[in-house]
């Protein structure tokens, strides 16, 4: 049910990749250029059409796209807490985003779906405890819901890998 890779998430074979991004949905950021970059501008487009109709994305929250010409059939978009020092809900809102994703993924018939480490990179959110937050989230998730086939959690640095290596117990 759950599976690590070390590598770049837009090379993954899933129904769903979840994308790291900001609340207007048209932020910078790593992963969020990746995918925007390998998947072409269809992704972009629905992310305006999106902004039109609801205005964004709110922290916690997650949204689907078209995932253009990735591999994978849909993107879902999510906004994961920036750190502020842990006492402004940043565990609780990590833990919503990455619920969140699961939700819609069910909702659309996704059975197999890859995440990035949300909120690591330029949100700062420590490493290890954000990937105690992913991995307790989804497995709390996995036991209620039995739609899904696989989660994938993908680190493209090995600082990542290595933490949820351990956390896996692999
Ligand atoms: N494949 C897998 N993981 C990746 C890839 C990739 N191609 N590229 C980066 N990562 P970040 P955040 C990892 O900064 O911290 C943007 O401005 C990366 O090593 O992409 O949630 C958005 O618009 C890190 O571990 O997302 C938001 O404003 C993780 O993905 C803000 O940054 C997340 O890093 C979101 O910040």
């Amino acid at each position: 049910m759950i599976e690590l890779l070390q590598g770049d998430i837009t090379n993954v074979y899933a129904d769903a990749i979840v994308n790291a991004t900001n609340t207007s949905l048209l932020g910078g950021g790593d992963v969020n250029r990746a995918i925007h970059r390998a998947g072409g501008k269809a992704i972009v487009e629905e992310c305006f059409r999106i902004r039109r109709e609801q205005g964004g994305c709110n922290v916690g929250r997650a949204v689907i796209t078209t995932a253009g010409n990735l591999p994978a059939k849909f993107v879902i978009h999510t906004v994961g807490p920036y750190w502020n020092g842990g006492i402004h809900g940043e565990v609780r809102l990590l833990s919503s985003a990455y619920k969140s994703c699961l939700t819609l993924a069910v909702h659309n018939g996704v059975k197999t779906i890859a995440f990035p480490n949300i909120s690591t990179g330029v949100y700062g959110f420590p490493k290890q405890e954000a990937a105690e937050i992913a991995f307790h989230s989804v497995s709390d998730f996995l036991i209620k819901e039995n739609d899904l086939e696989k989660v994938i959690f993908v680190c493209l640095d090995a600082e990542n890998y290595n933490i949820y290596y351990s956390l896996l117990k692999l």
